[in-house]
């Protein structure tokens, strides 16, 4: 009785292990493509030296996210090697003035296209590590709130 009881108890510890690594491997998100993706150009001091304030500067992206599965996808994040932080953004008003604001997430609908832009939704590179190069290739991971993720490059433009 008693080991048995023990044995189911080691049946669930593994059913329960065997859960979490599924739940915890990331997938690529098949269902989401992006086009255009651009980094805005900052300059980032004199003669585009990273000092003194590379940690200061900041930029958007832009990108065309594409949903083609059935179902909404929701942006949650985003992770880049080149800054310190990056968030998702729009823009509200505020005392009169046009402000950006983290938002928490960016909704794509199924079978739609989701135009992020510098004038409005958009991810917001925070903290530059190093000055951008007009054309530089930049590698850019988005994160959904399945835990699926896409790789893509954005062109500093
Ligand atoms: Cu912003």
């Amino acid at each position: 009785m008693l080991k048995r009881f023990f044995m189911s108890g080691i049946f669930l510890l593994m059913a329960g292990l065997g859960f979490a690594t599924v739940k915890m491997m990331p997938t690529v998100a098949g269902n989401i493509s992006v086009k255009a993706a651009a980094v805005k150009m900052v300059q980032m001091g004199p003669m585009g030296q990273a000092k003194p304030m590379a940690g200061d500067i900041s930029t958007e992206m832009k990108m065309d996210v594409i949903n083609s599965g059935t179902e909404m996808a929701k942006l949650v994040a985003a992770t880049t090697p080149i800054a310190q932080k990056v968030q998702l953004h729009h823009f509200v008003e505020k005392d009169g003035k046009t402000v950006m604001q983290q938002i928490q997430s960016i909704d794509i609908a199924a079978h739609s296209e989701d135009d992020l832009s510098y004038q409005g939704v958009h991810i917001m590179l925070m903290g530059l590590k190093s000055p951008l190069i007009k054309d530089q290739k930049i590698p850019l991971t988005l994160i959904f709130s399945d835990g699926s993720y896409v790789h893509i490059n954005a062109i500093v433009g």
